[in-house]
């Protein structure tokens, strides 16, 4: 009768959500009230994305609607949902989102003491050609009751109170970190609701797949090209590891969450810092792969110690199973 259970037992992510605050008597239901925000503006994205190919073949996109207004991007669509939702949430006070130059200073009558730094649609050169894209959101506490400074979210990465991402595949994933583990919720579209589907996910010790973008190998610094190359040639008489590199951060993401390996992007000759956007991508991913019981690199330090200076700040980043990040991290000793 356990199987009956399972499928007349479902764990929303809501109640899961409020299952964990209750062990926190301080926390008064604001932290559900934000994610519940959150994951309205996911299911609008999914449901939009969901609906992009169609709209494109049947003439919508780029053409005027009934008010005169030409259709929107999906990104700066998907853009405007997050920022609204995240407002009339009543709980953040600062938003940073890859789509806007500067920060959102919430207006005094409907701030809350959280700050939320988000890419509400992370790989959006992949919408046209159905590859799964994401958003990718990290979640930090205001340090005190003052008036919101941009330095409540210039914070590392380990002072996130919970990060996450949703994938936009060919199930809609949202997979979230409050800081104890890594739970996957998937989207019943008949409900709309996300059900926990992938409960305590622990990244494999080692891994079978390199993920990277190798058309920039020749500008890479020596620790990257060691790496890689160990990886295509092992020395240590174990199998050549298998690439996999989709382009779509949130997808390369997820399956070296599930099947474990490395994700990289590192720097190059040409983009010293790398490409990927410390506040809301590289933070939440690093975030979860620790959570996970992985690992997450800079080339330098620990990713979620860094300091971020600006708020659009770049890093390399090399993260995924903990014997893999170990490797990149020899190499990179060596180096010194
Ligand atoms: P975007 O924010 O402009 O969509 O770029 C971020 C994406 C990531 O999803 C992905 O990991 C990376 O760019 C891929 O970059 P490249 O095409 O250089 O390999
Ligand atoms: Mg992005």
């Amino acid at each position: 009768h356990s199987a009956d259970a399972h499928r007349t037992d479902l764990m929303t992510i809501t109640r899961y959500v409020l299952n964990e605050q209750s062990k926190h008597p301080e926390s008064r239901g604001d932290f559900t009230i934000l994610l519940n925000h959150i994951v309205l503006g996911c299911k609008f994205v999914c449901s939009a994305v969901n609906k992009a190919g169609l709209a494109k073949l049947i003439g919508l996109a780029g053409e005027t609607n009934v008010q005169g207004e030409e259709q929107k991007k999906l990104d700066v669509l998907s853009n405007e949902v997050f920022v609204k939702a995240l407002v009339s949430s009543g709980r953040t006070c600062i938003l940073v989102s890859e789509e806007d130059e500067e920060a959102t200073f919430v207006e005094p009558s409907k701030r809350g003491k959280y700050a939320v730094v988000f890419d509400p649609l992370d790989g959006s050169s992949n919408i046209d050609c159905g590859v799964s894209i994401g958003t990718i959101f990290g979640i930090y506490m205001m340090k005190d009751d003052g008036e919101p400074k941009l330095e409540d979210v210039l914070q590392p990465g380990k002072n996130m109170v919970a990060a996450g991402y949703c994938m936009y595949g060919s199930s809609c994933n949202l997979v979230l970190s409050t800081g104890r583990g890594v739970n996957g919720f998937t989207l019943d579209p008949s409900l709309g609701e996300f059900i926990l589907t992938h409960p305590d996910i622990k990244v494999p010790k080692k891994g079978k797949i390199y993920s990277v973008n190798e058309g920039n190998a020749s500008n890479w610094d020596v620790a990257t090209a060691k790496f890689v190359e160990k990886c295509k040639f092992p020395k240590d008489g174990s199998p050549a590891k298998s690439l996999r590199y989709i382009g779509s951060m949130v997808a390369d993401v997820h399956r070296t969450l599930l099947y474990g390996g490395i994700f990289l992007y590192p720097a190059d000759k040409k983009s010293p810092n790398g490409k990927l956007r410390v506040l809301y991508e590289v933070f939440p991913m690093s975030f979860l792969m620790e959570q996970a019981g992985g690992q997450a690199f800079t080339g330098k330090e620990r990713a979620l110690d860094l300091v971020p200076k600006k708020i659009h700040e770049r890093s390399p980043i090399f993260l995924g199973s903990y014997d893999d990040v170990e490797a990149i991290k020899a190499l990179y000793a060596e180096q010194q």
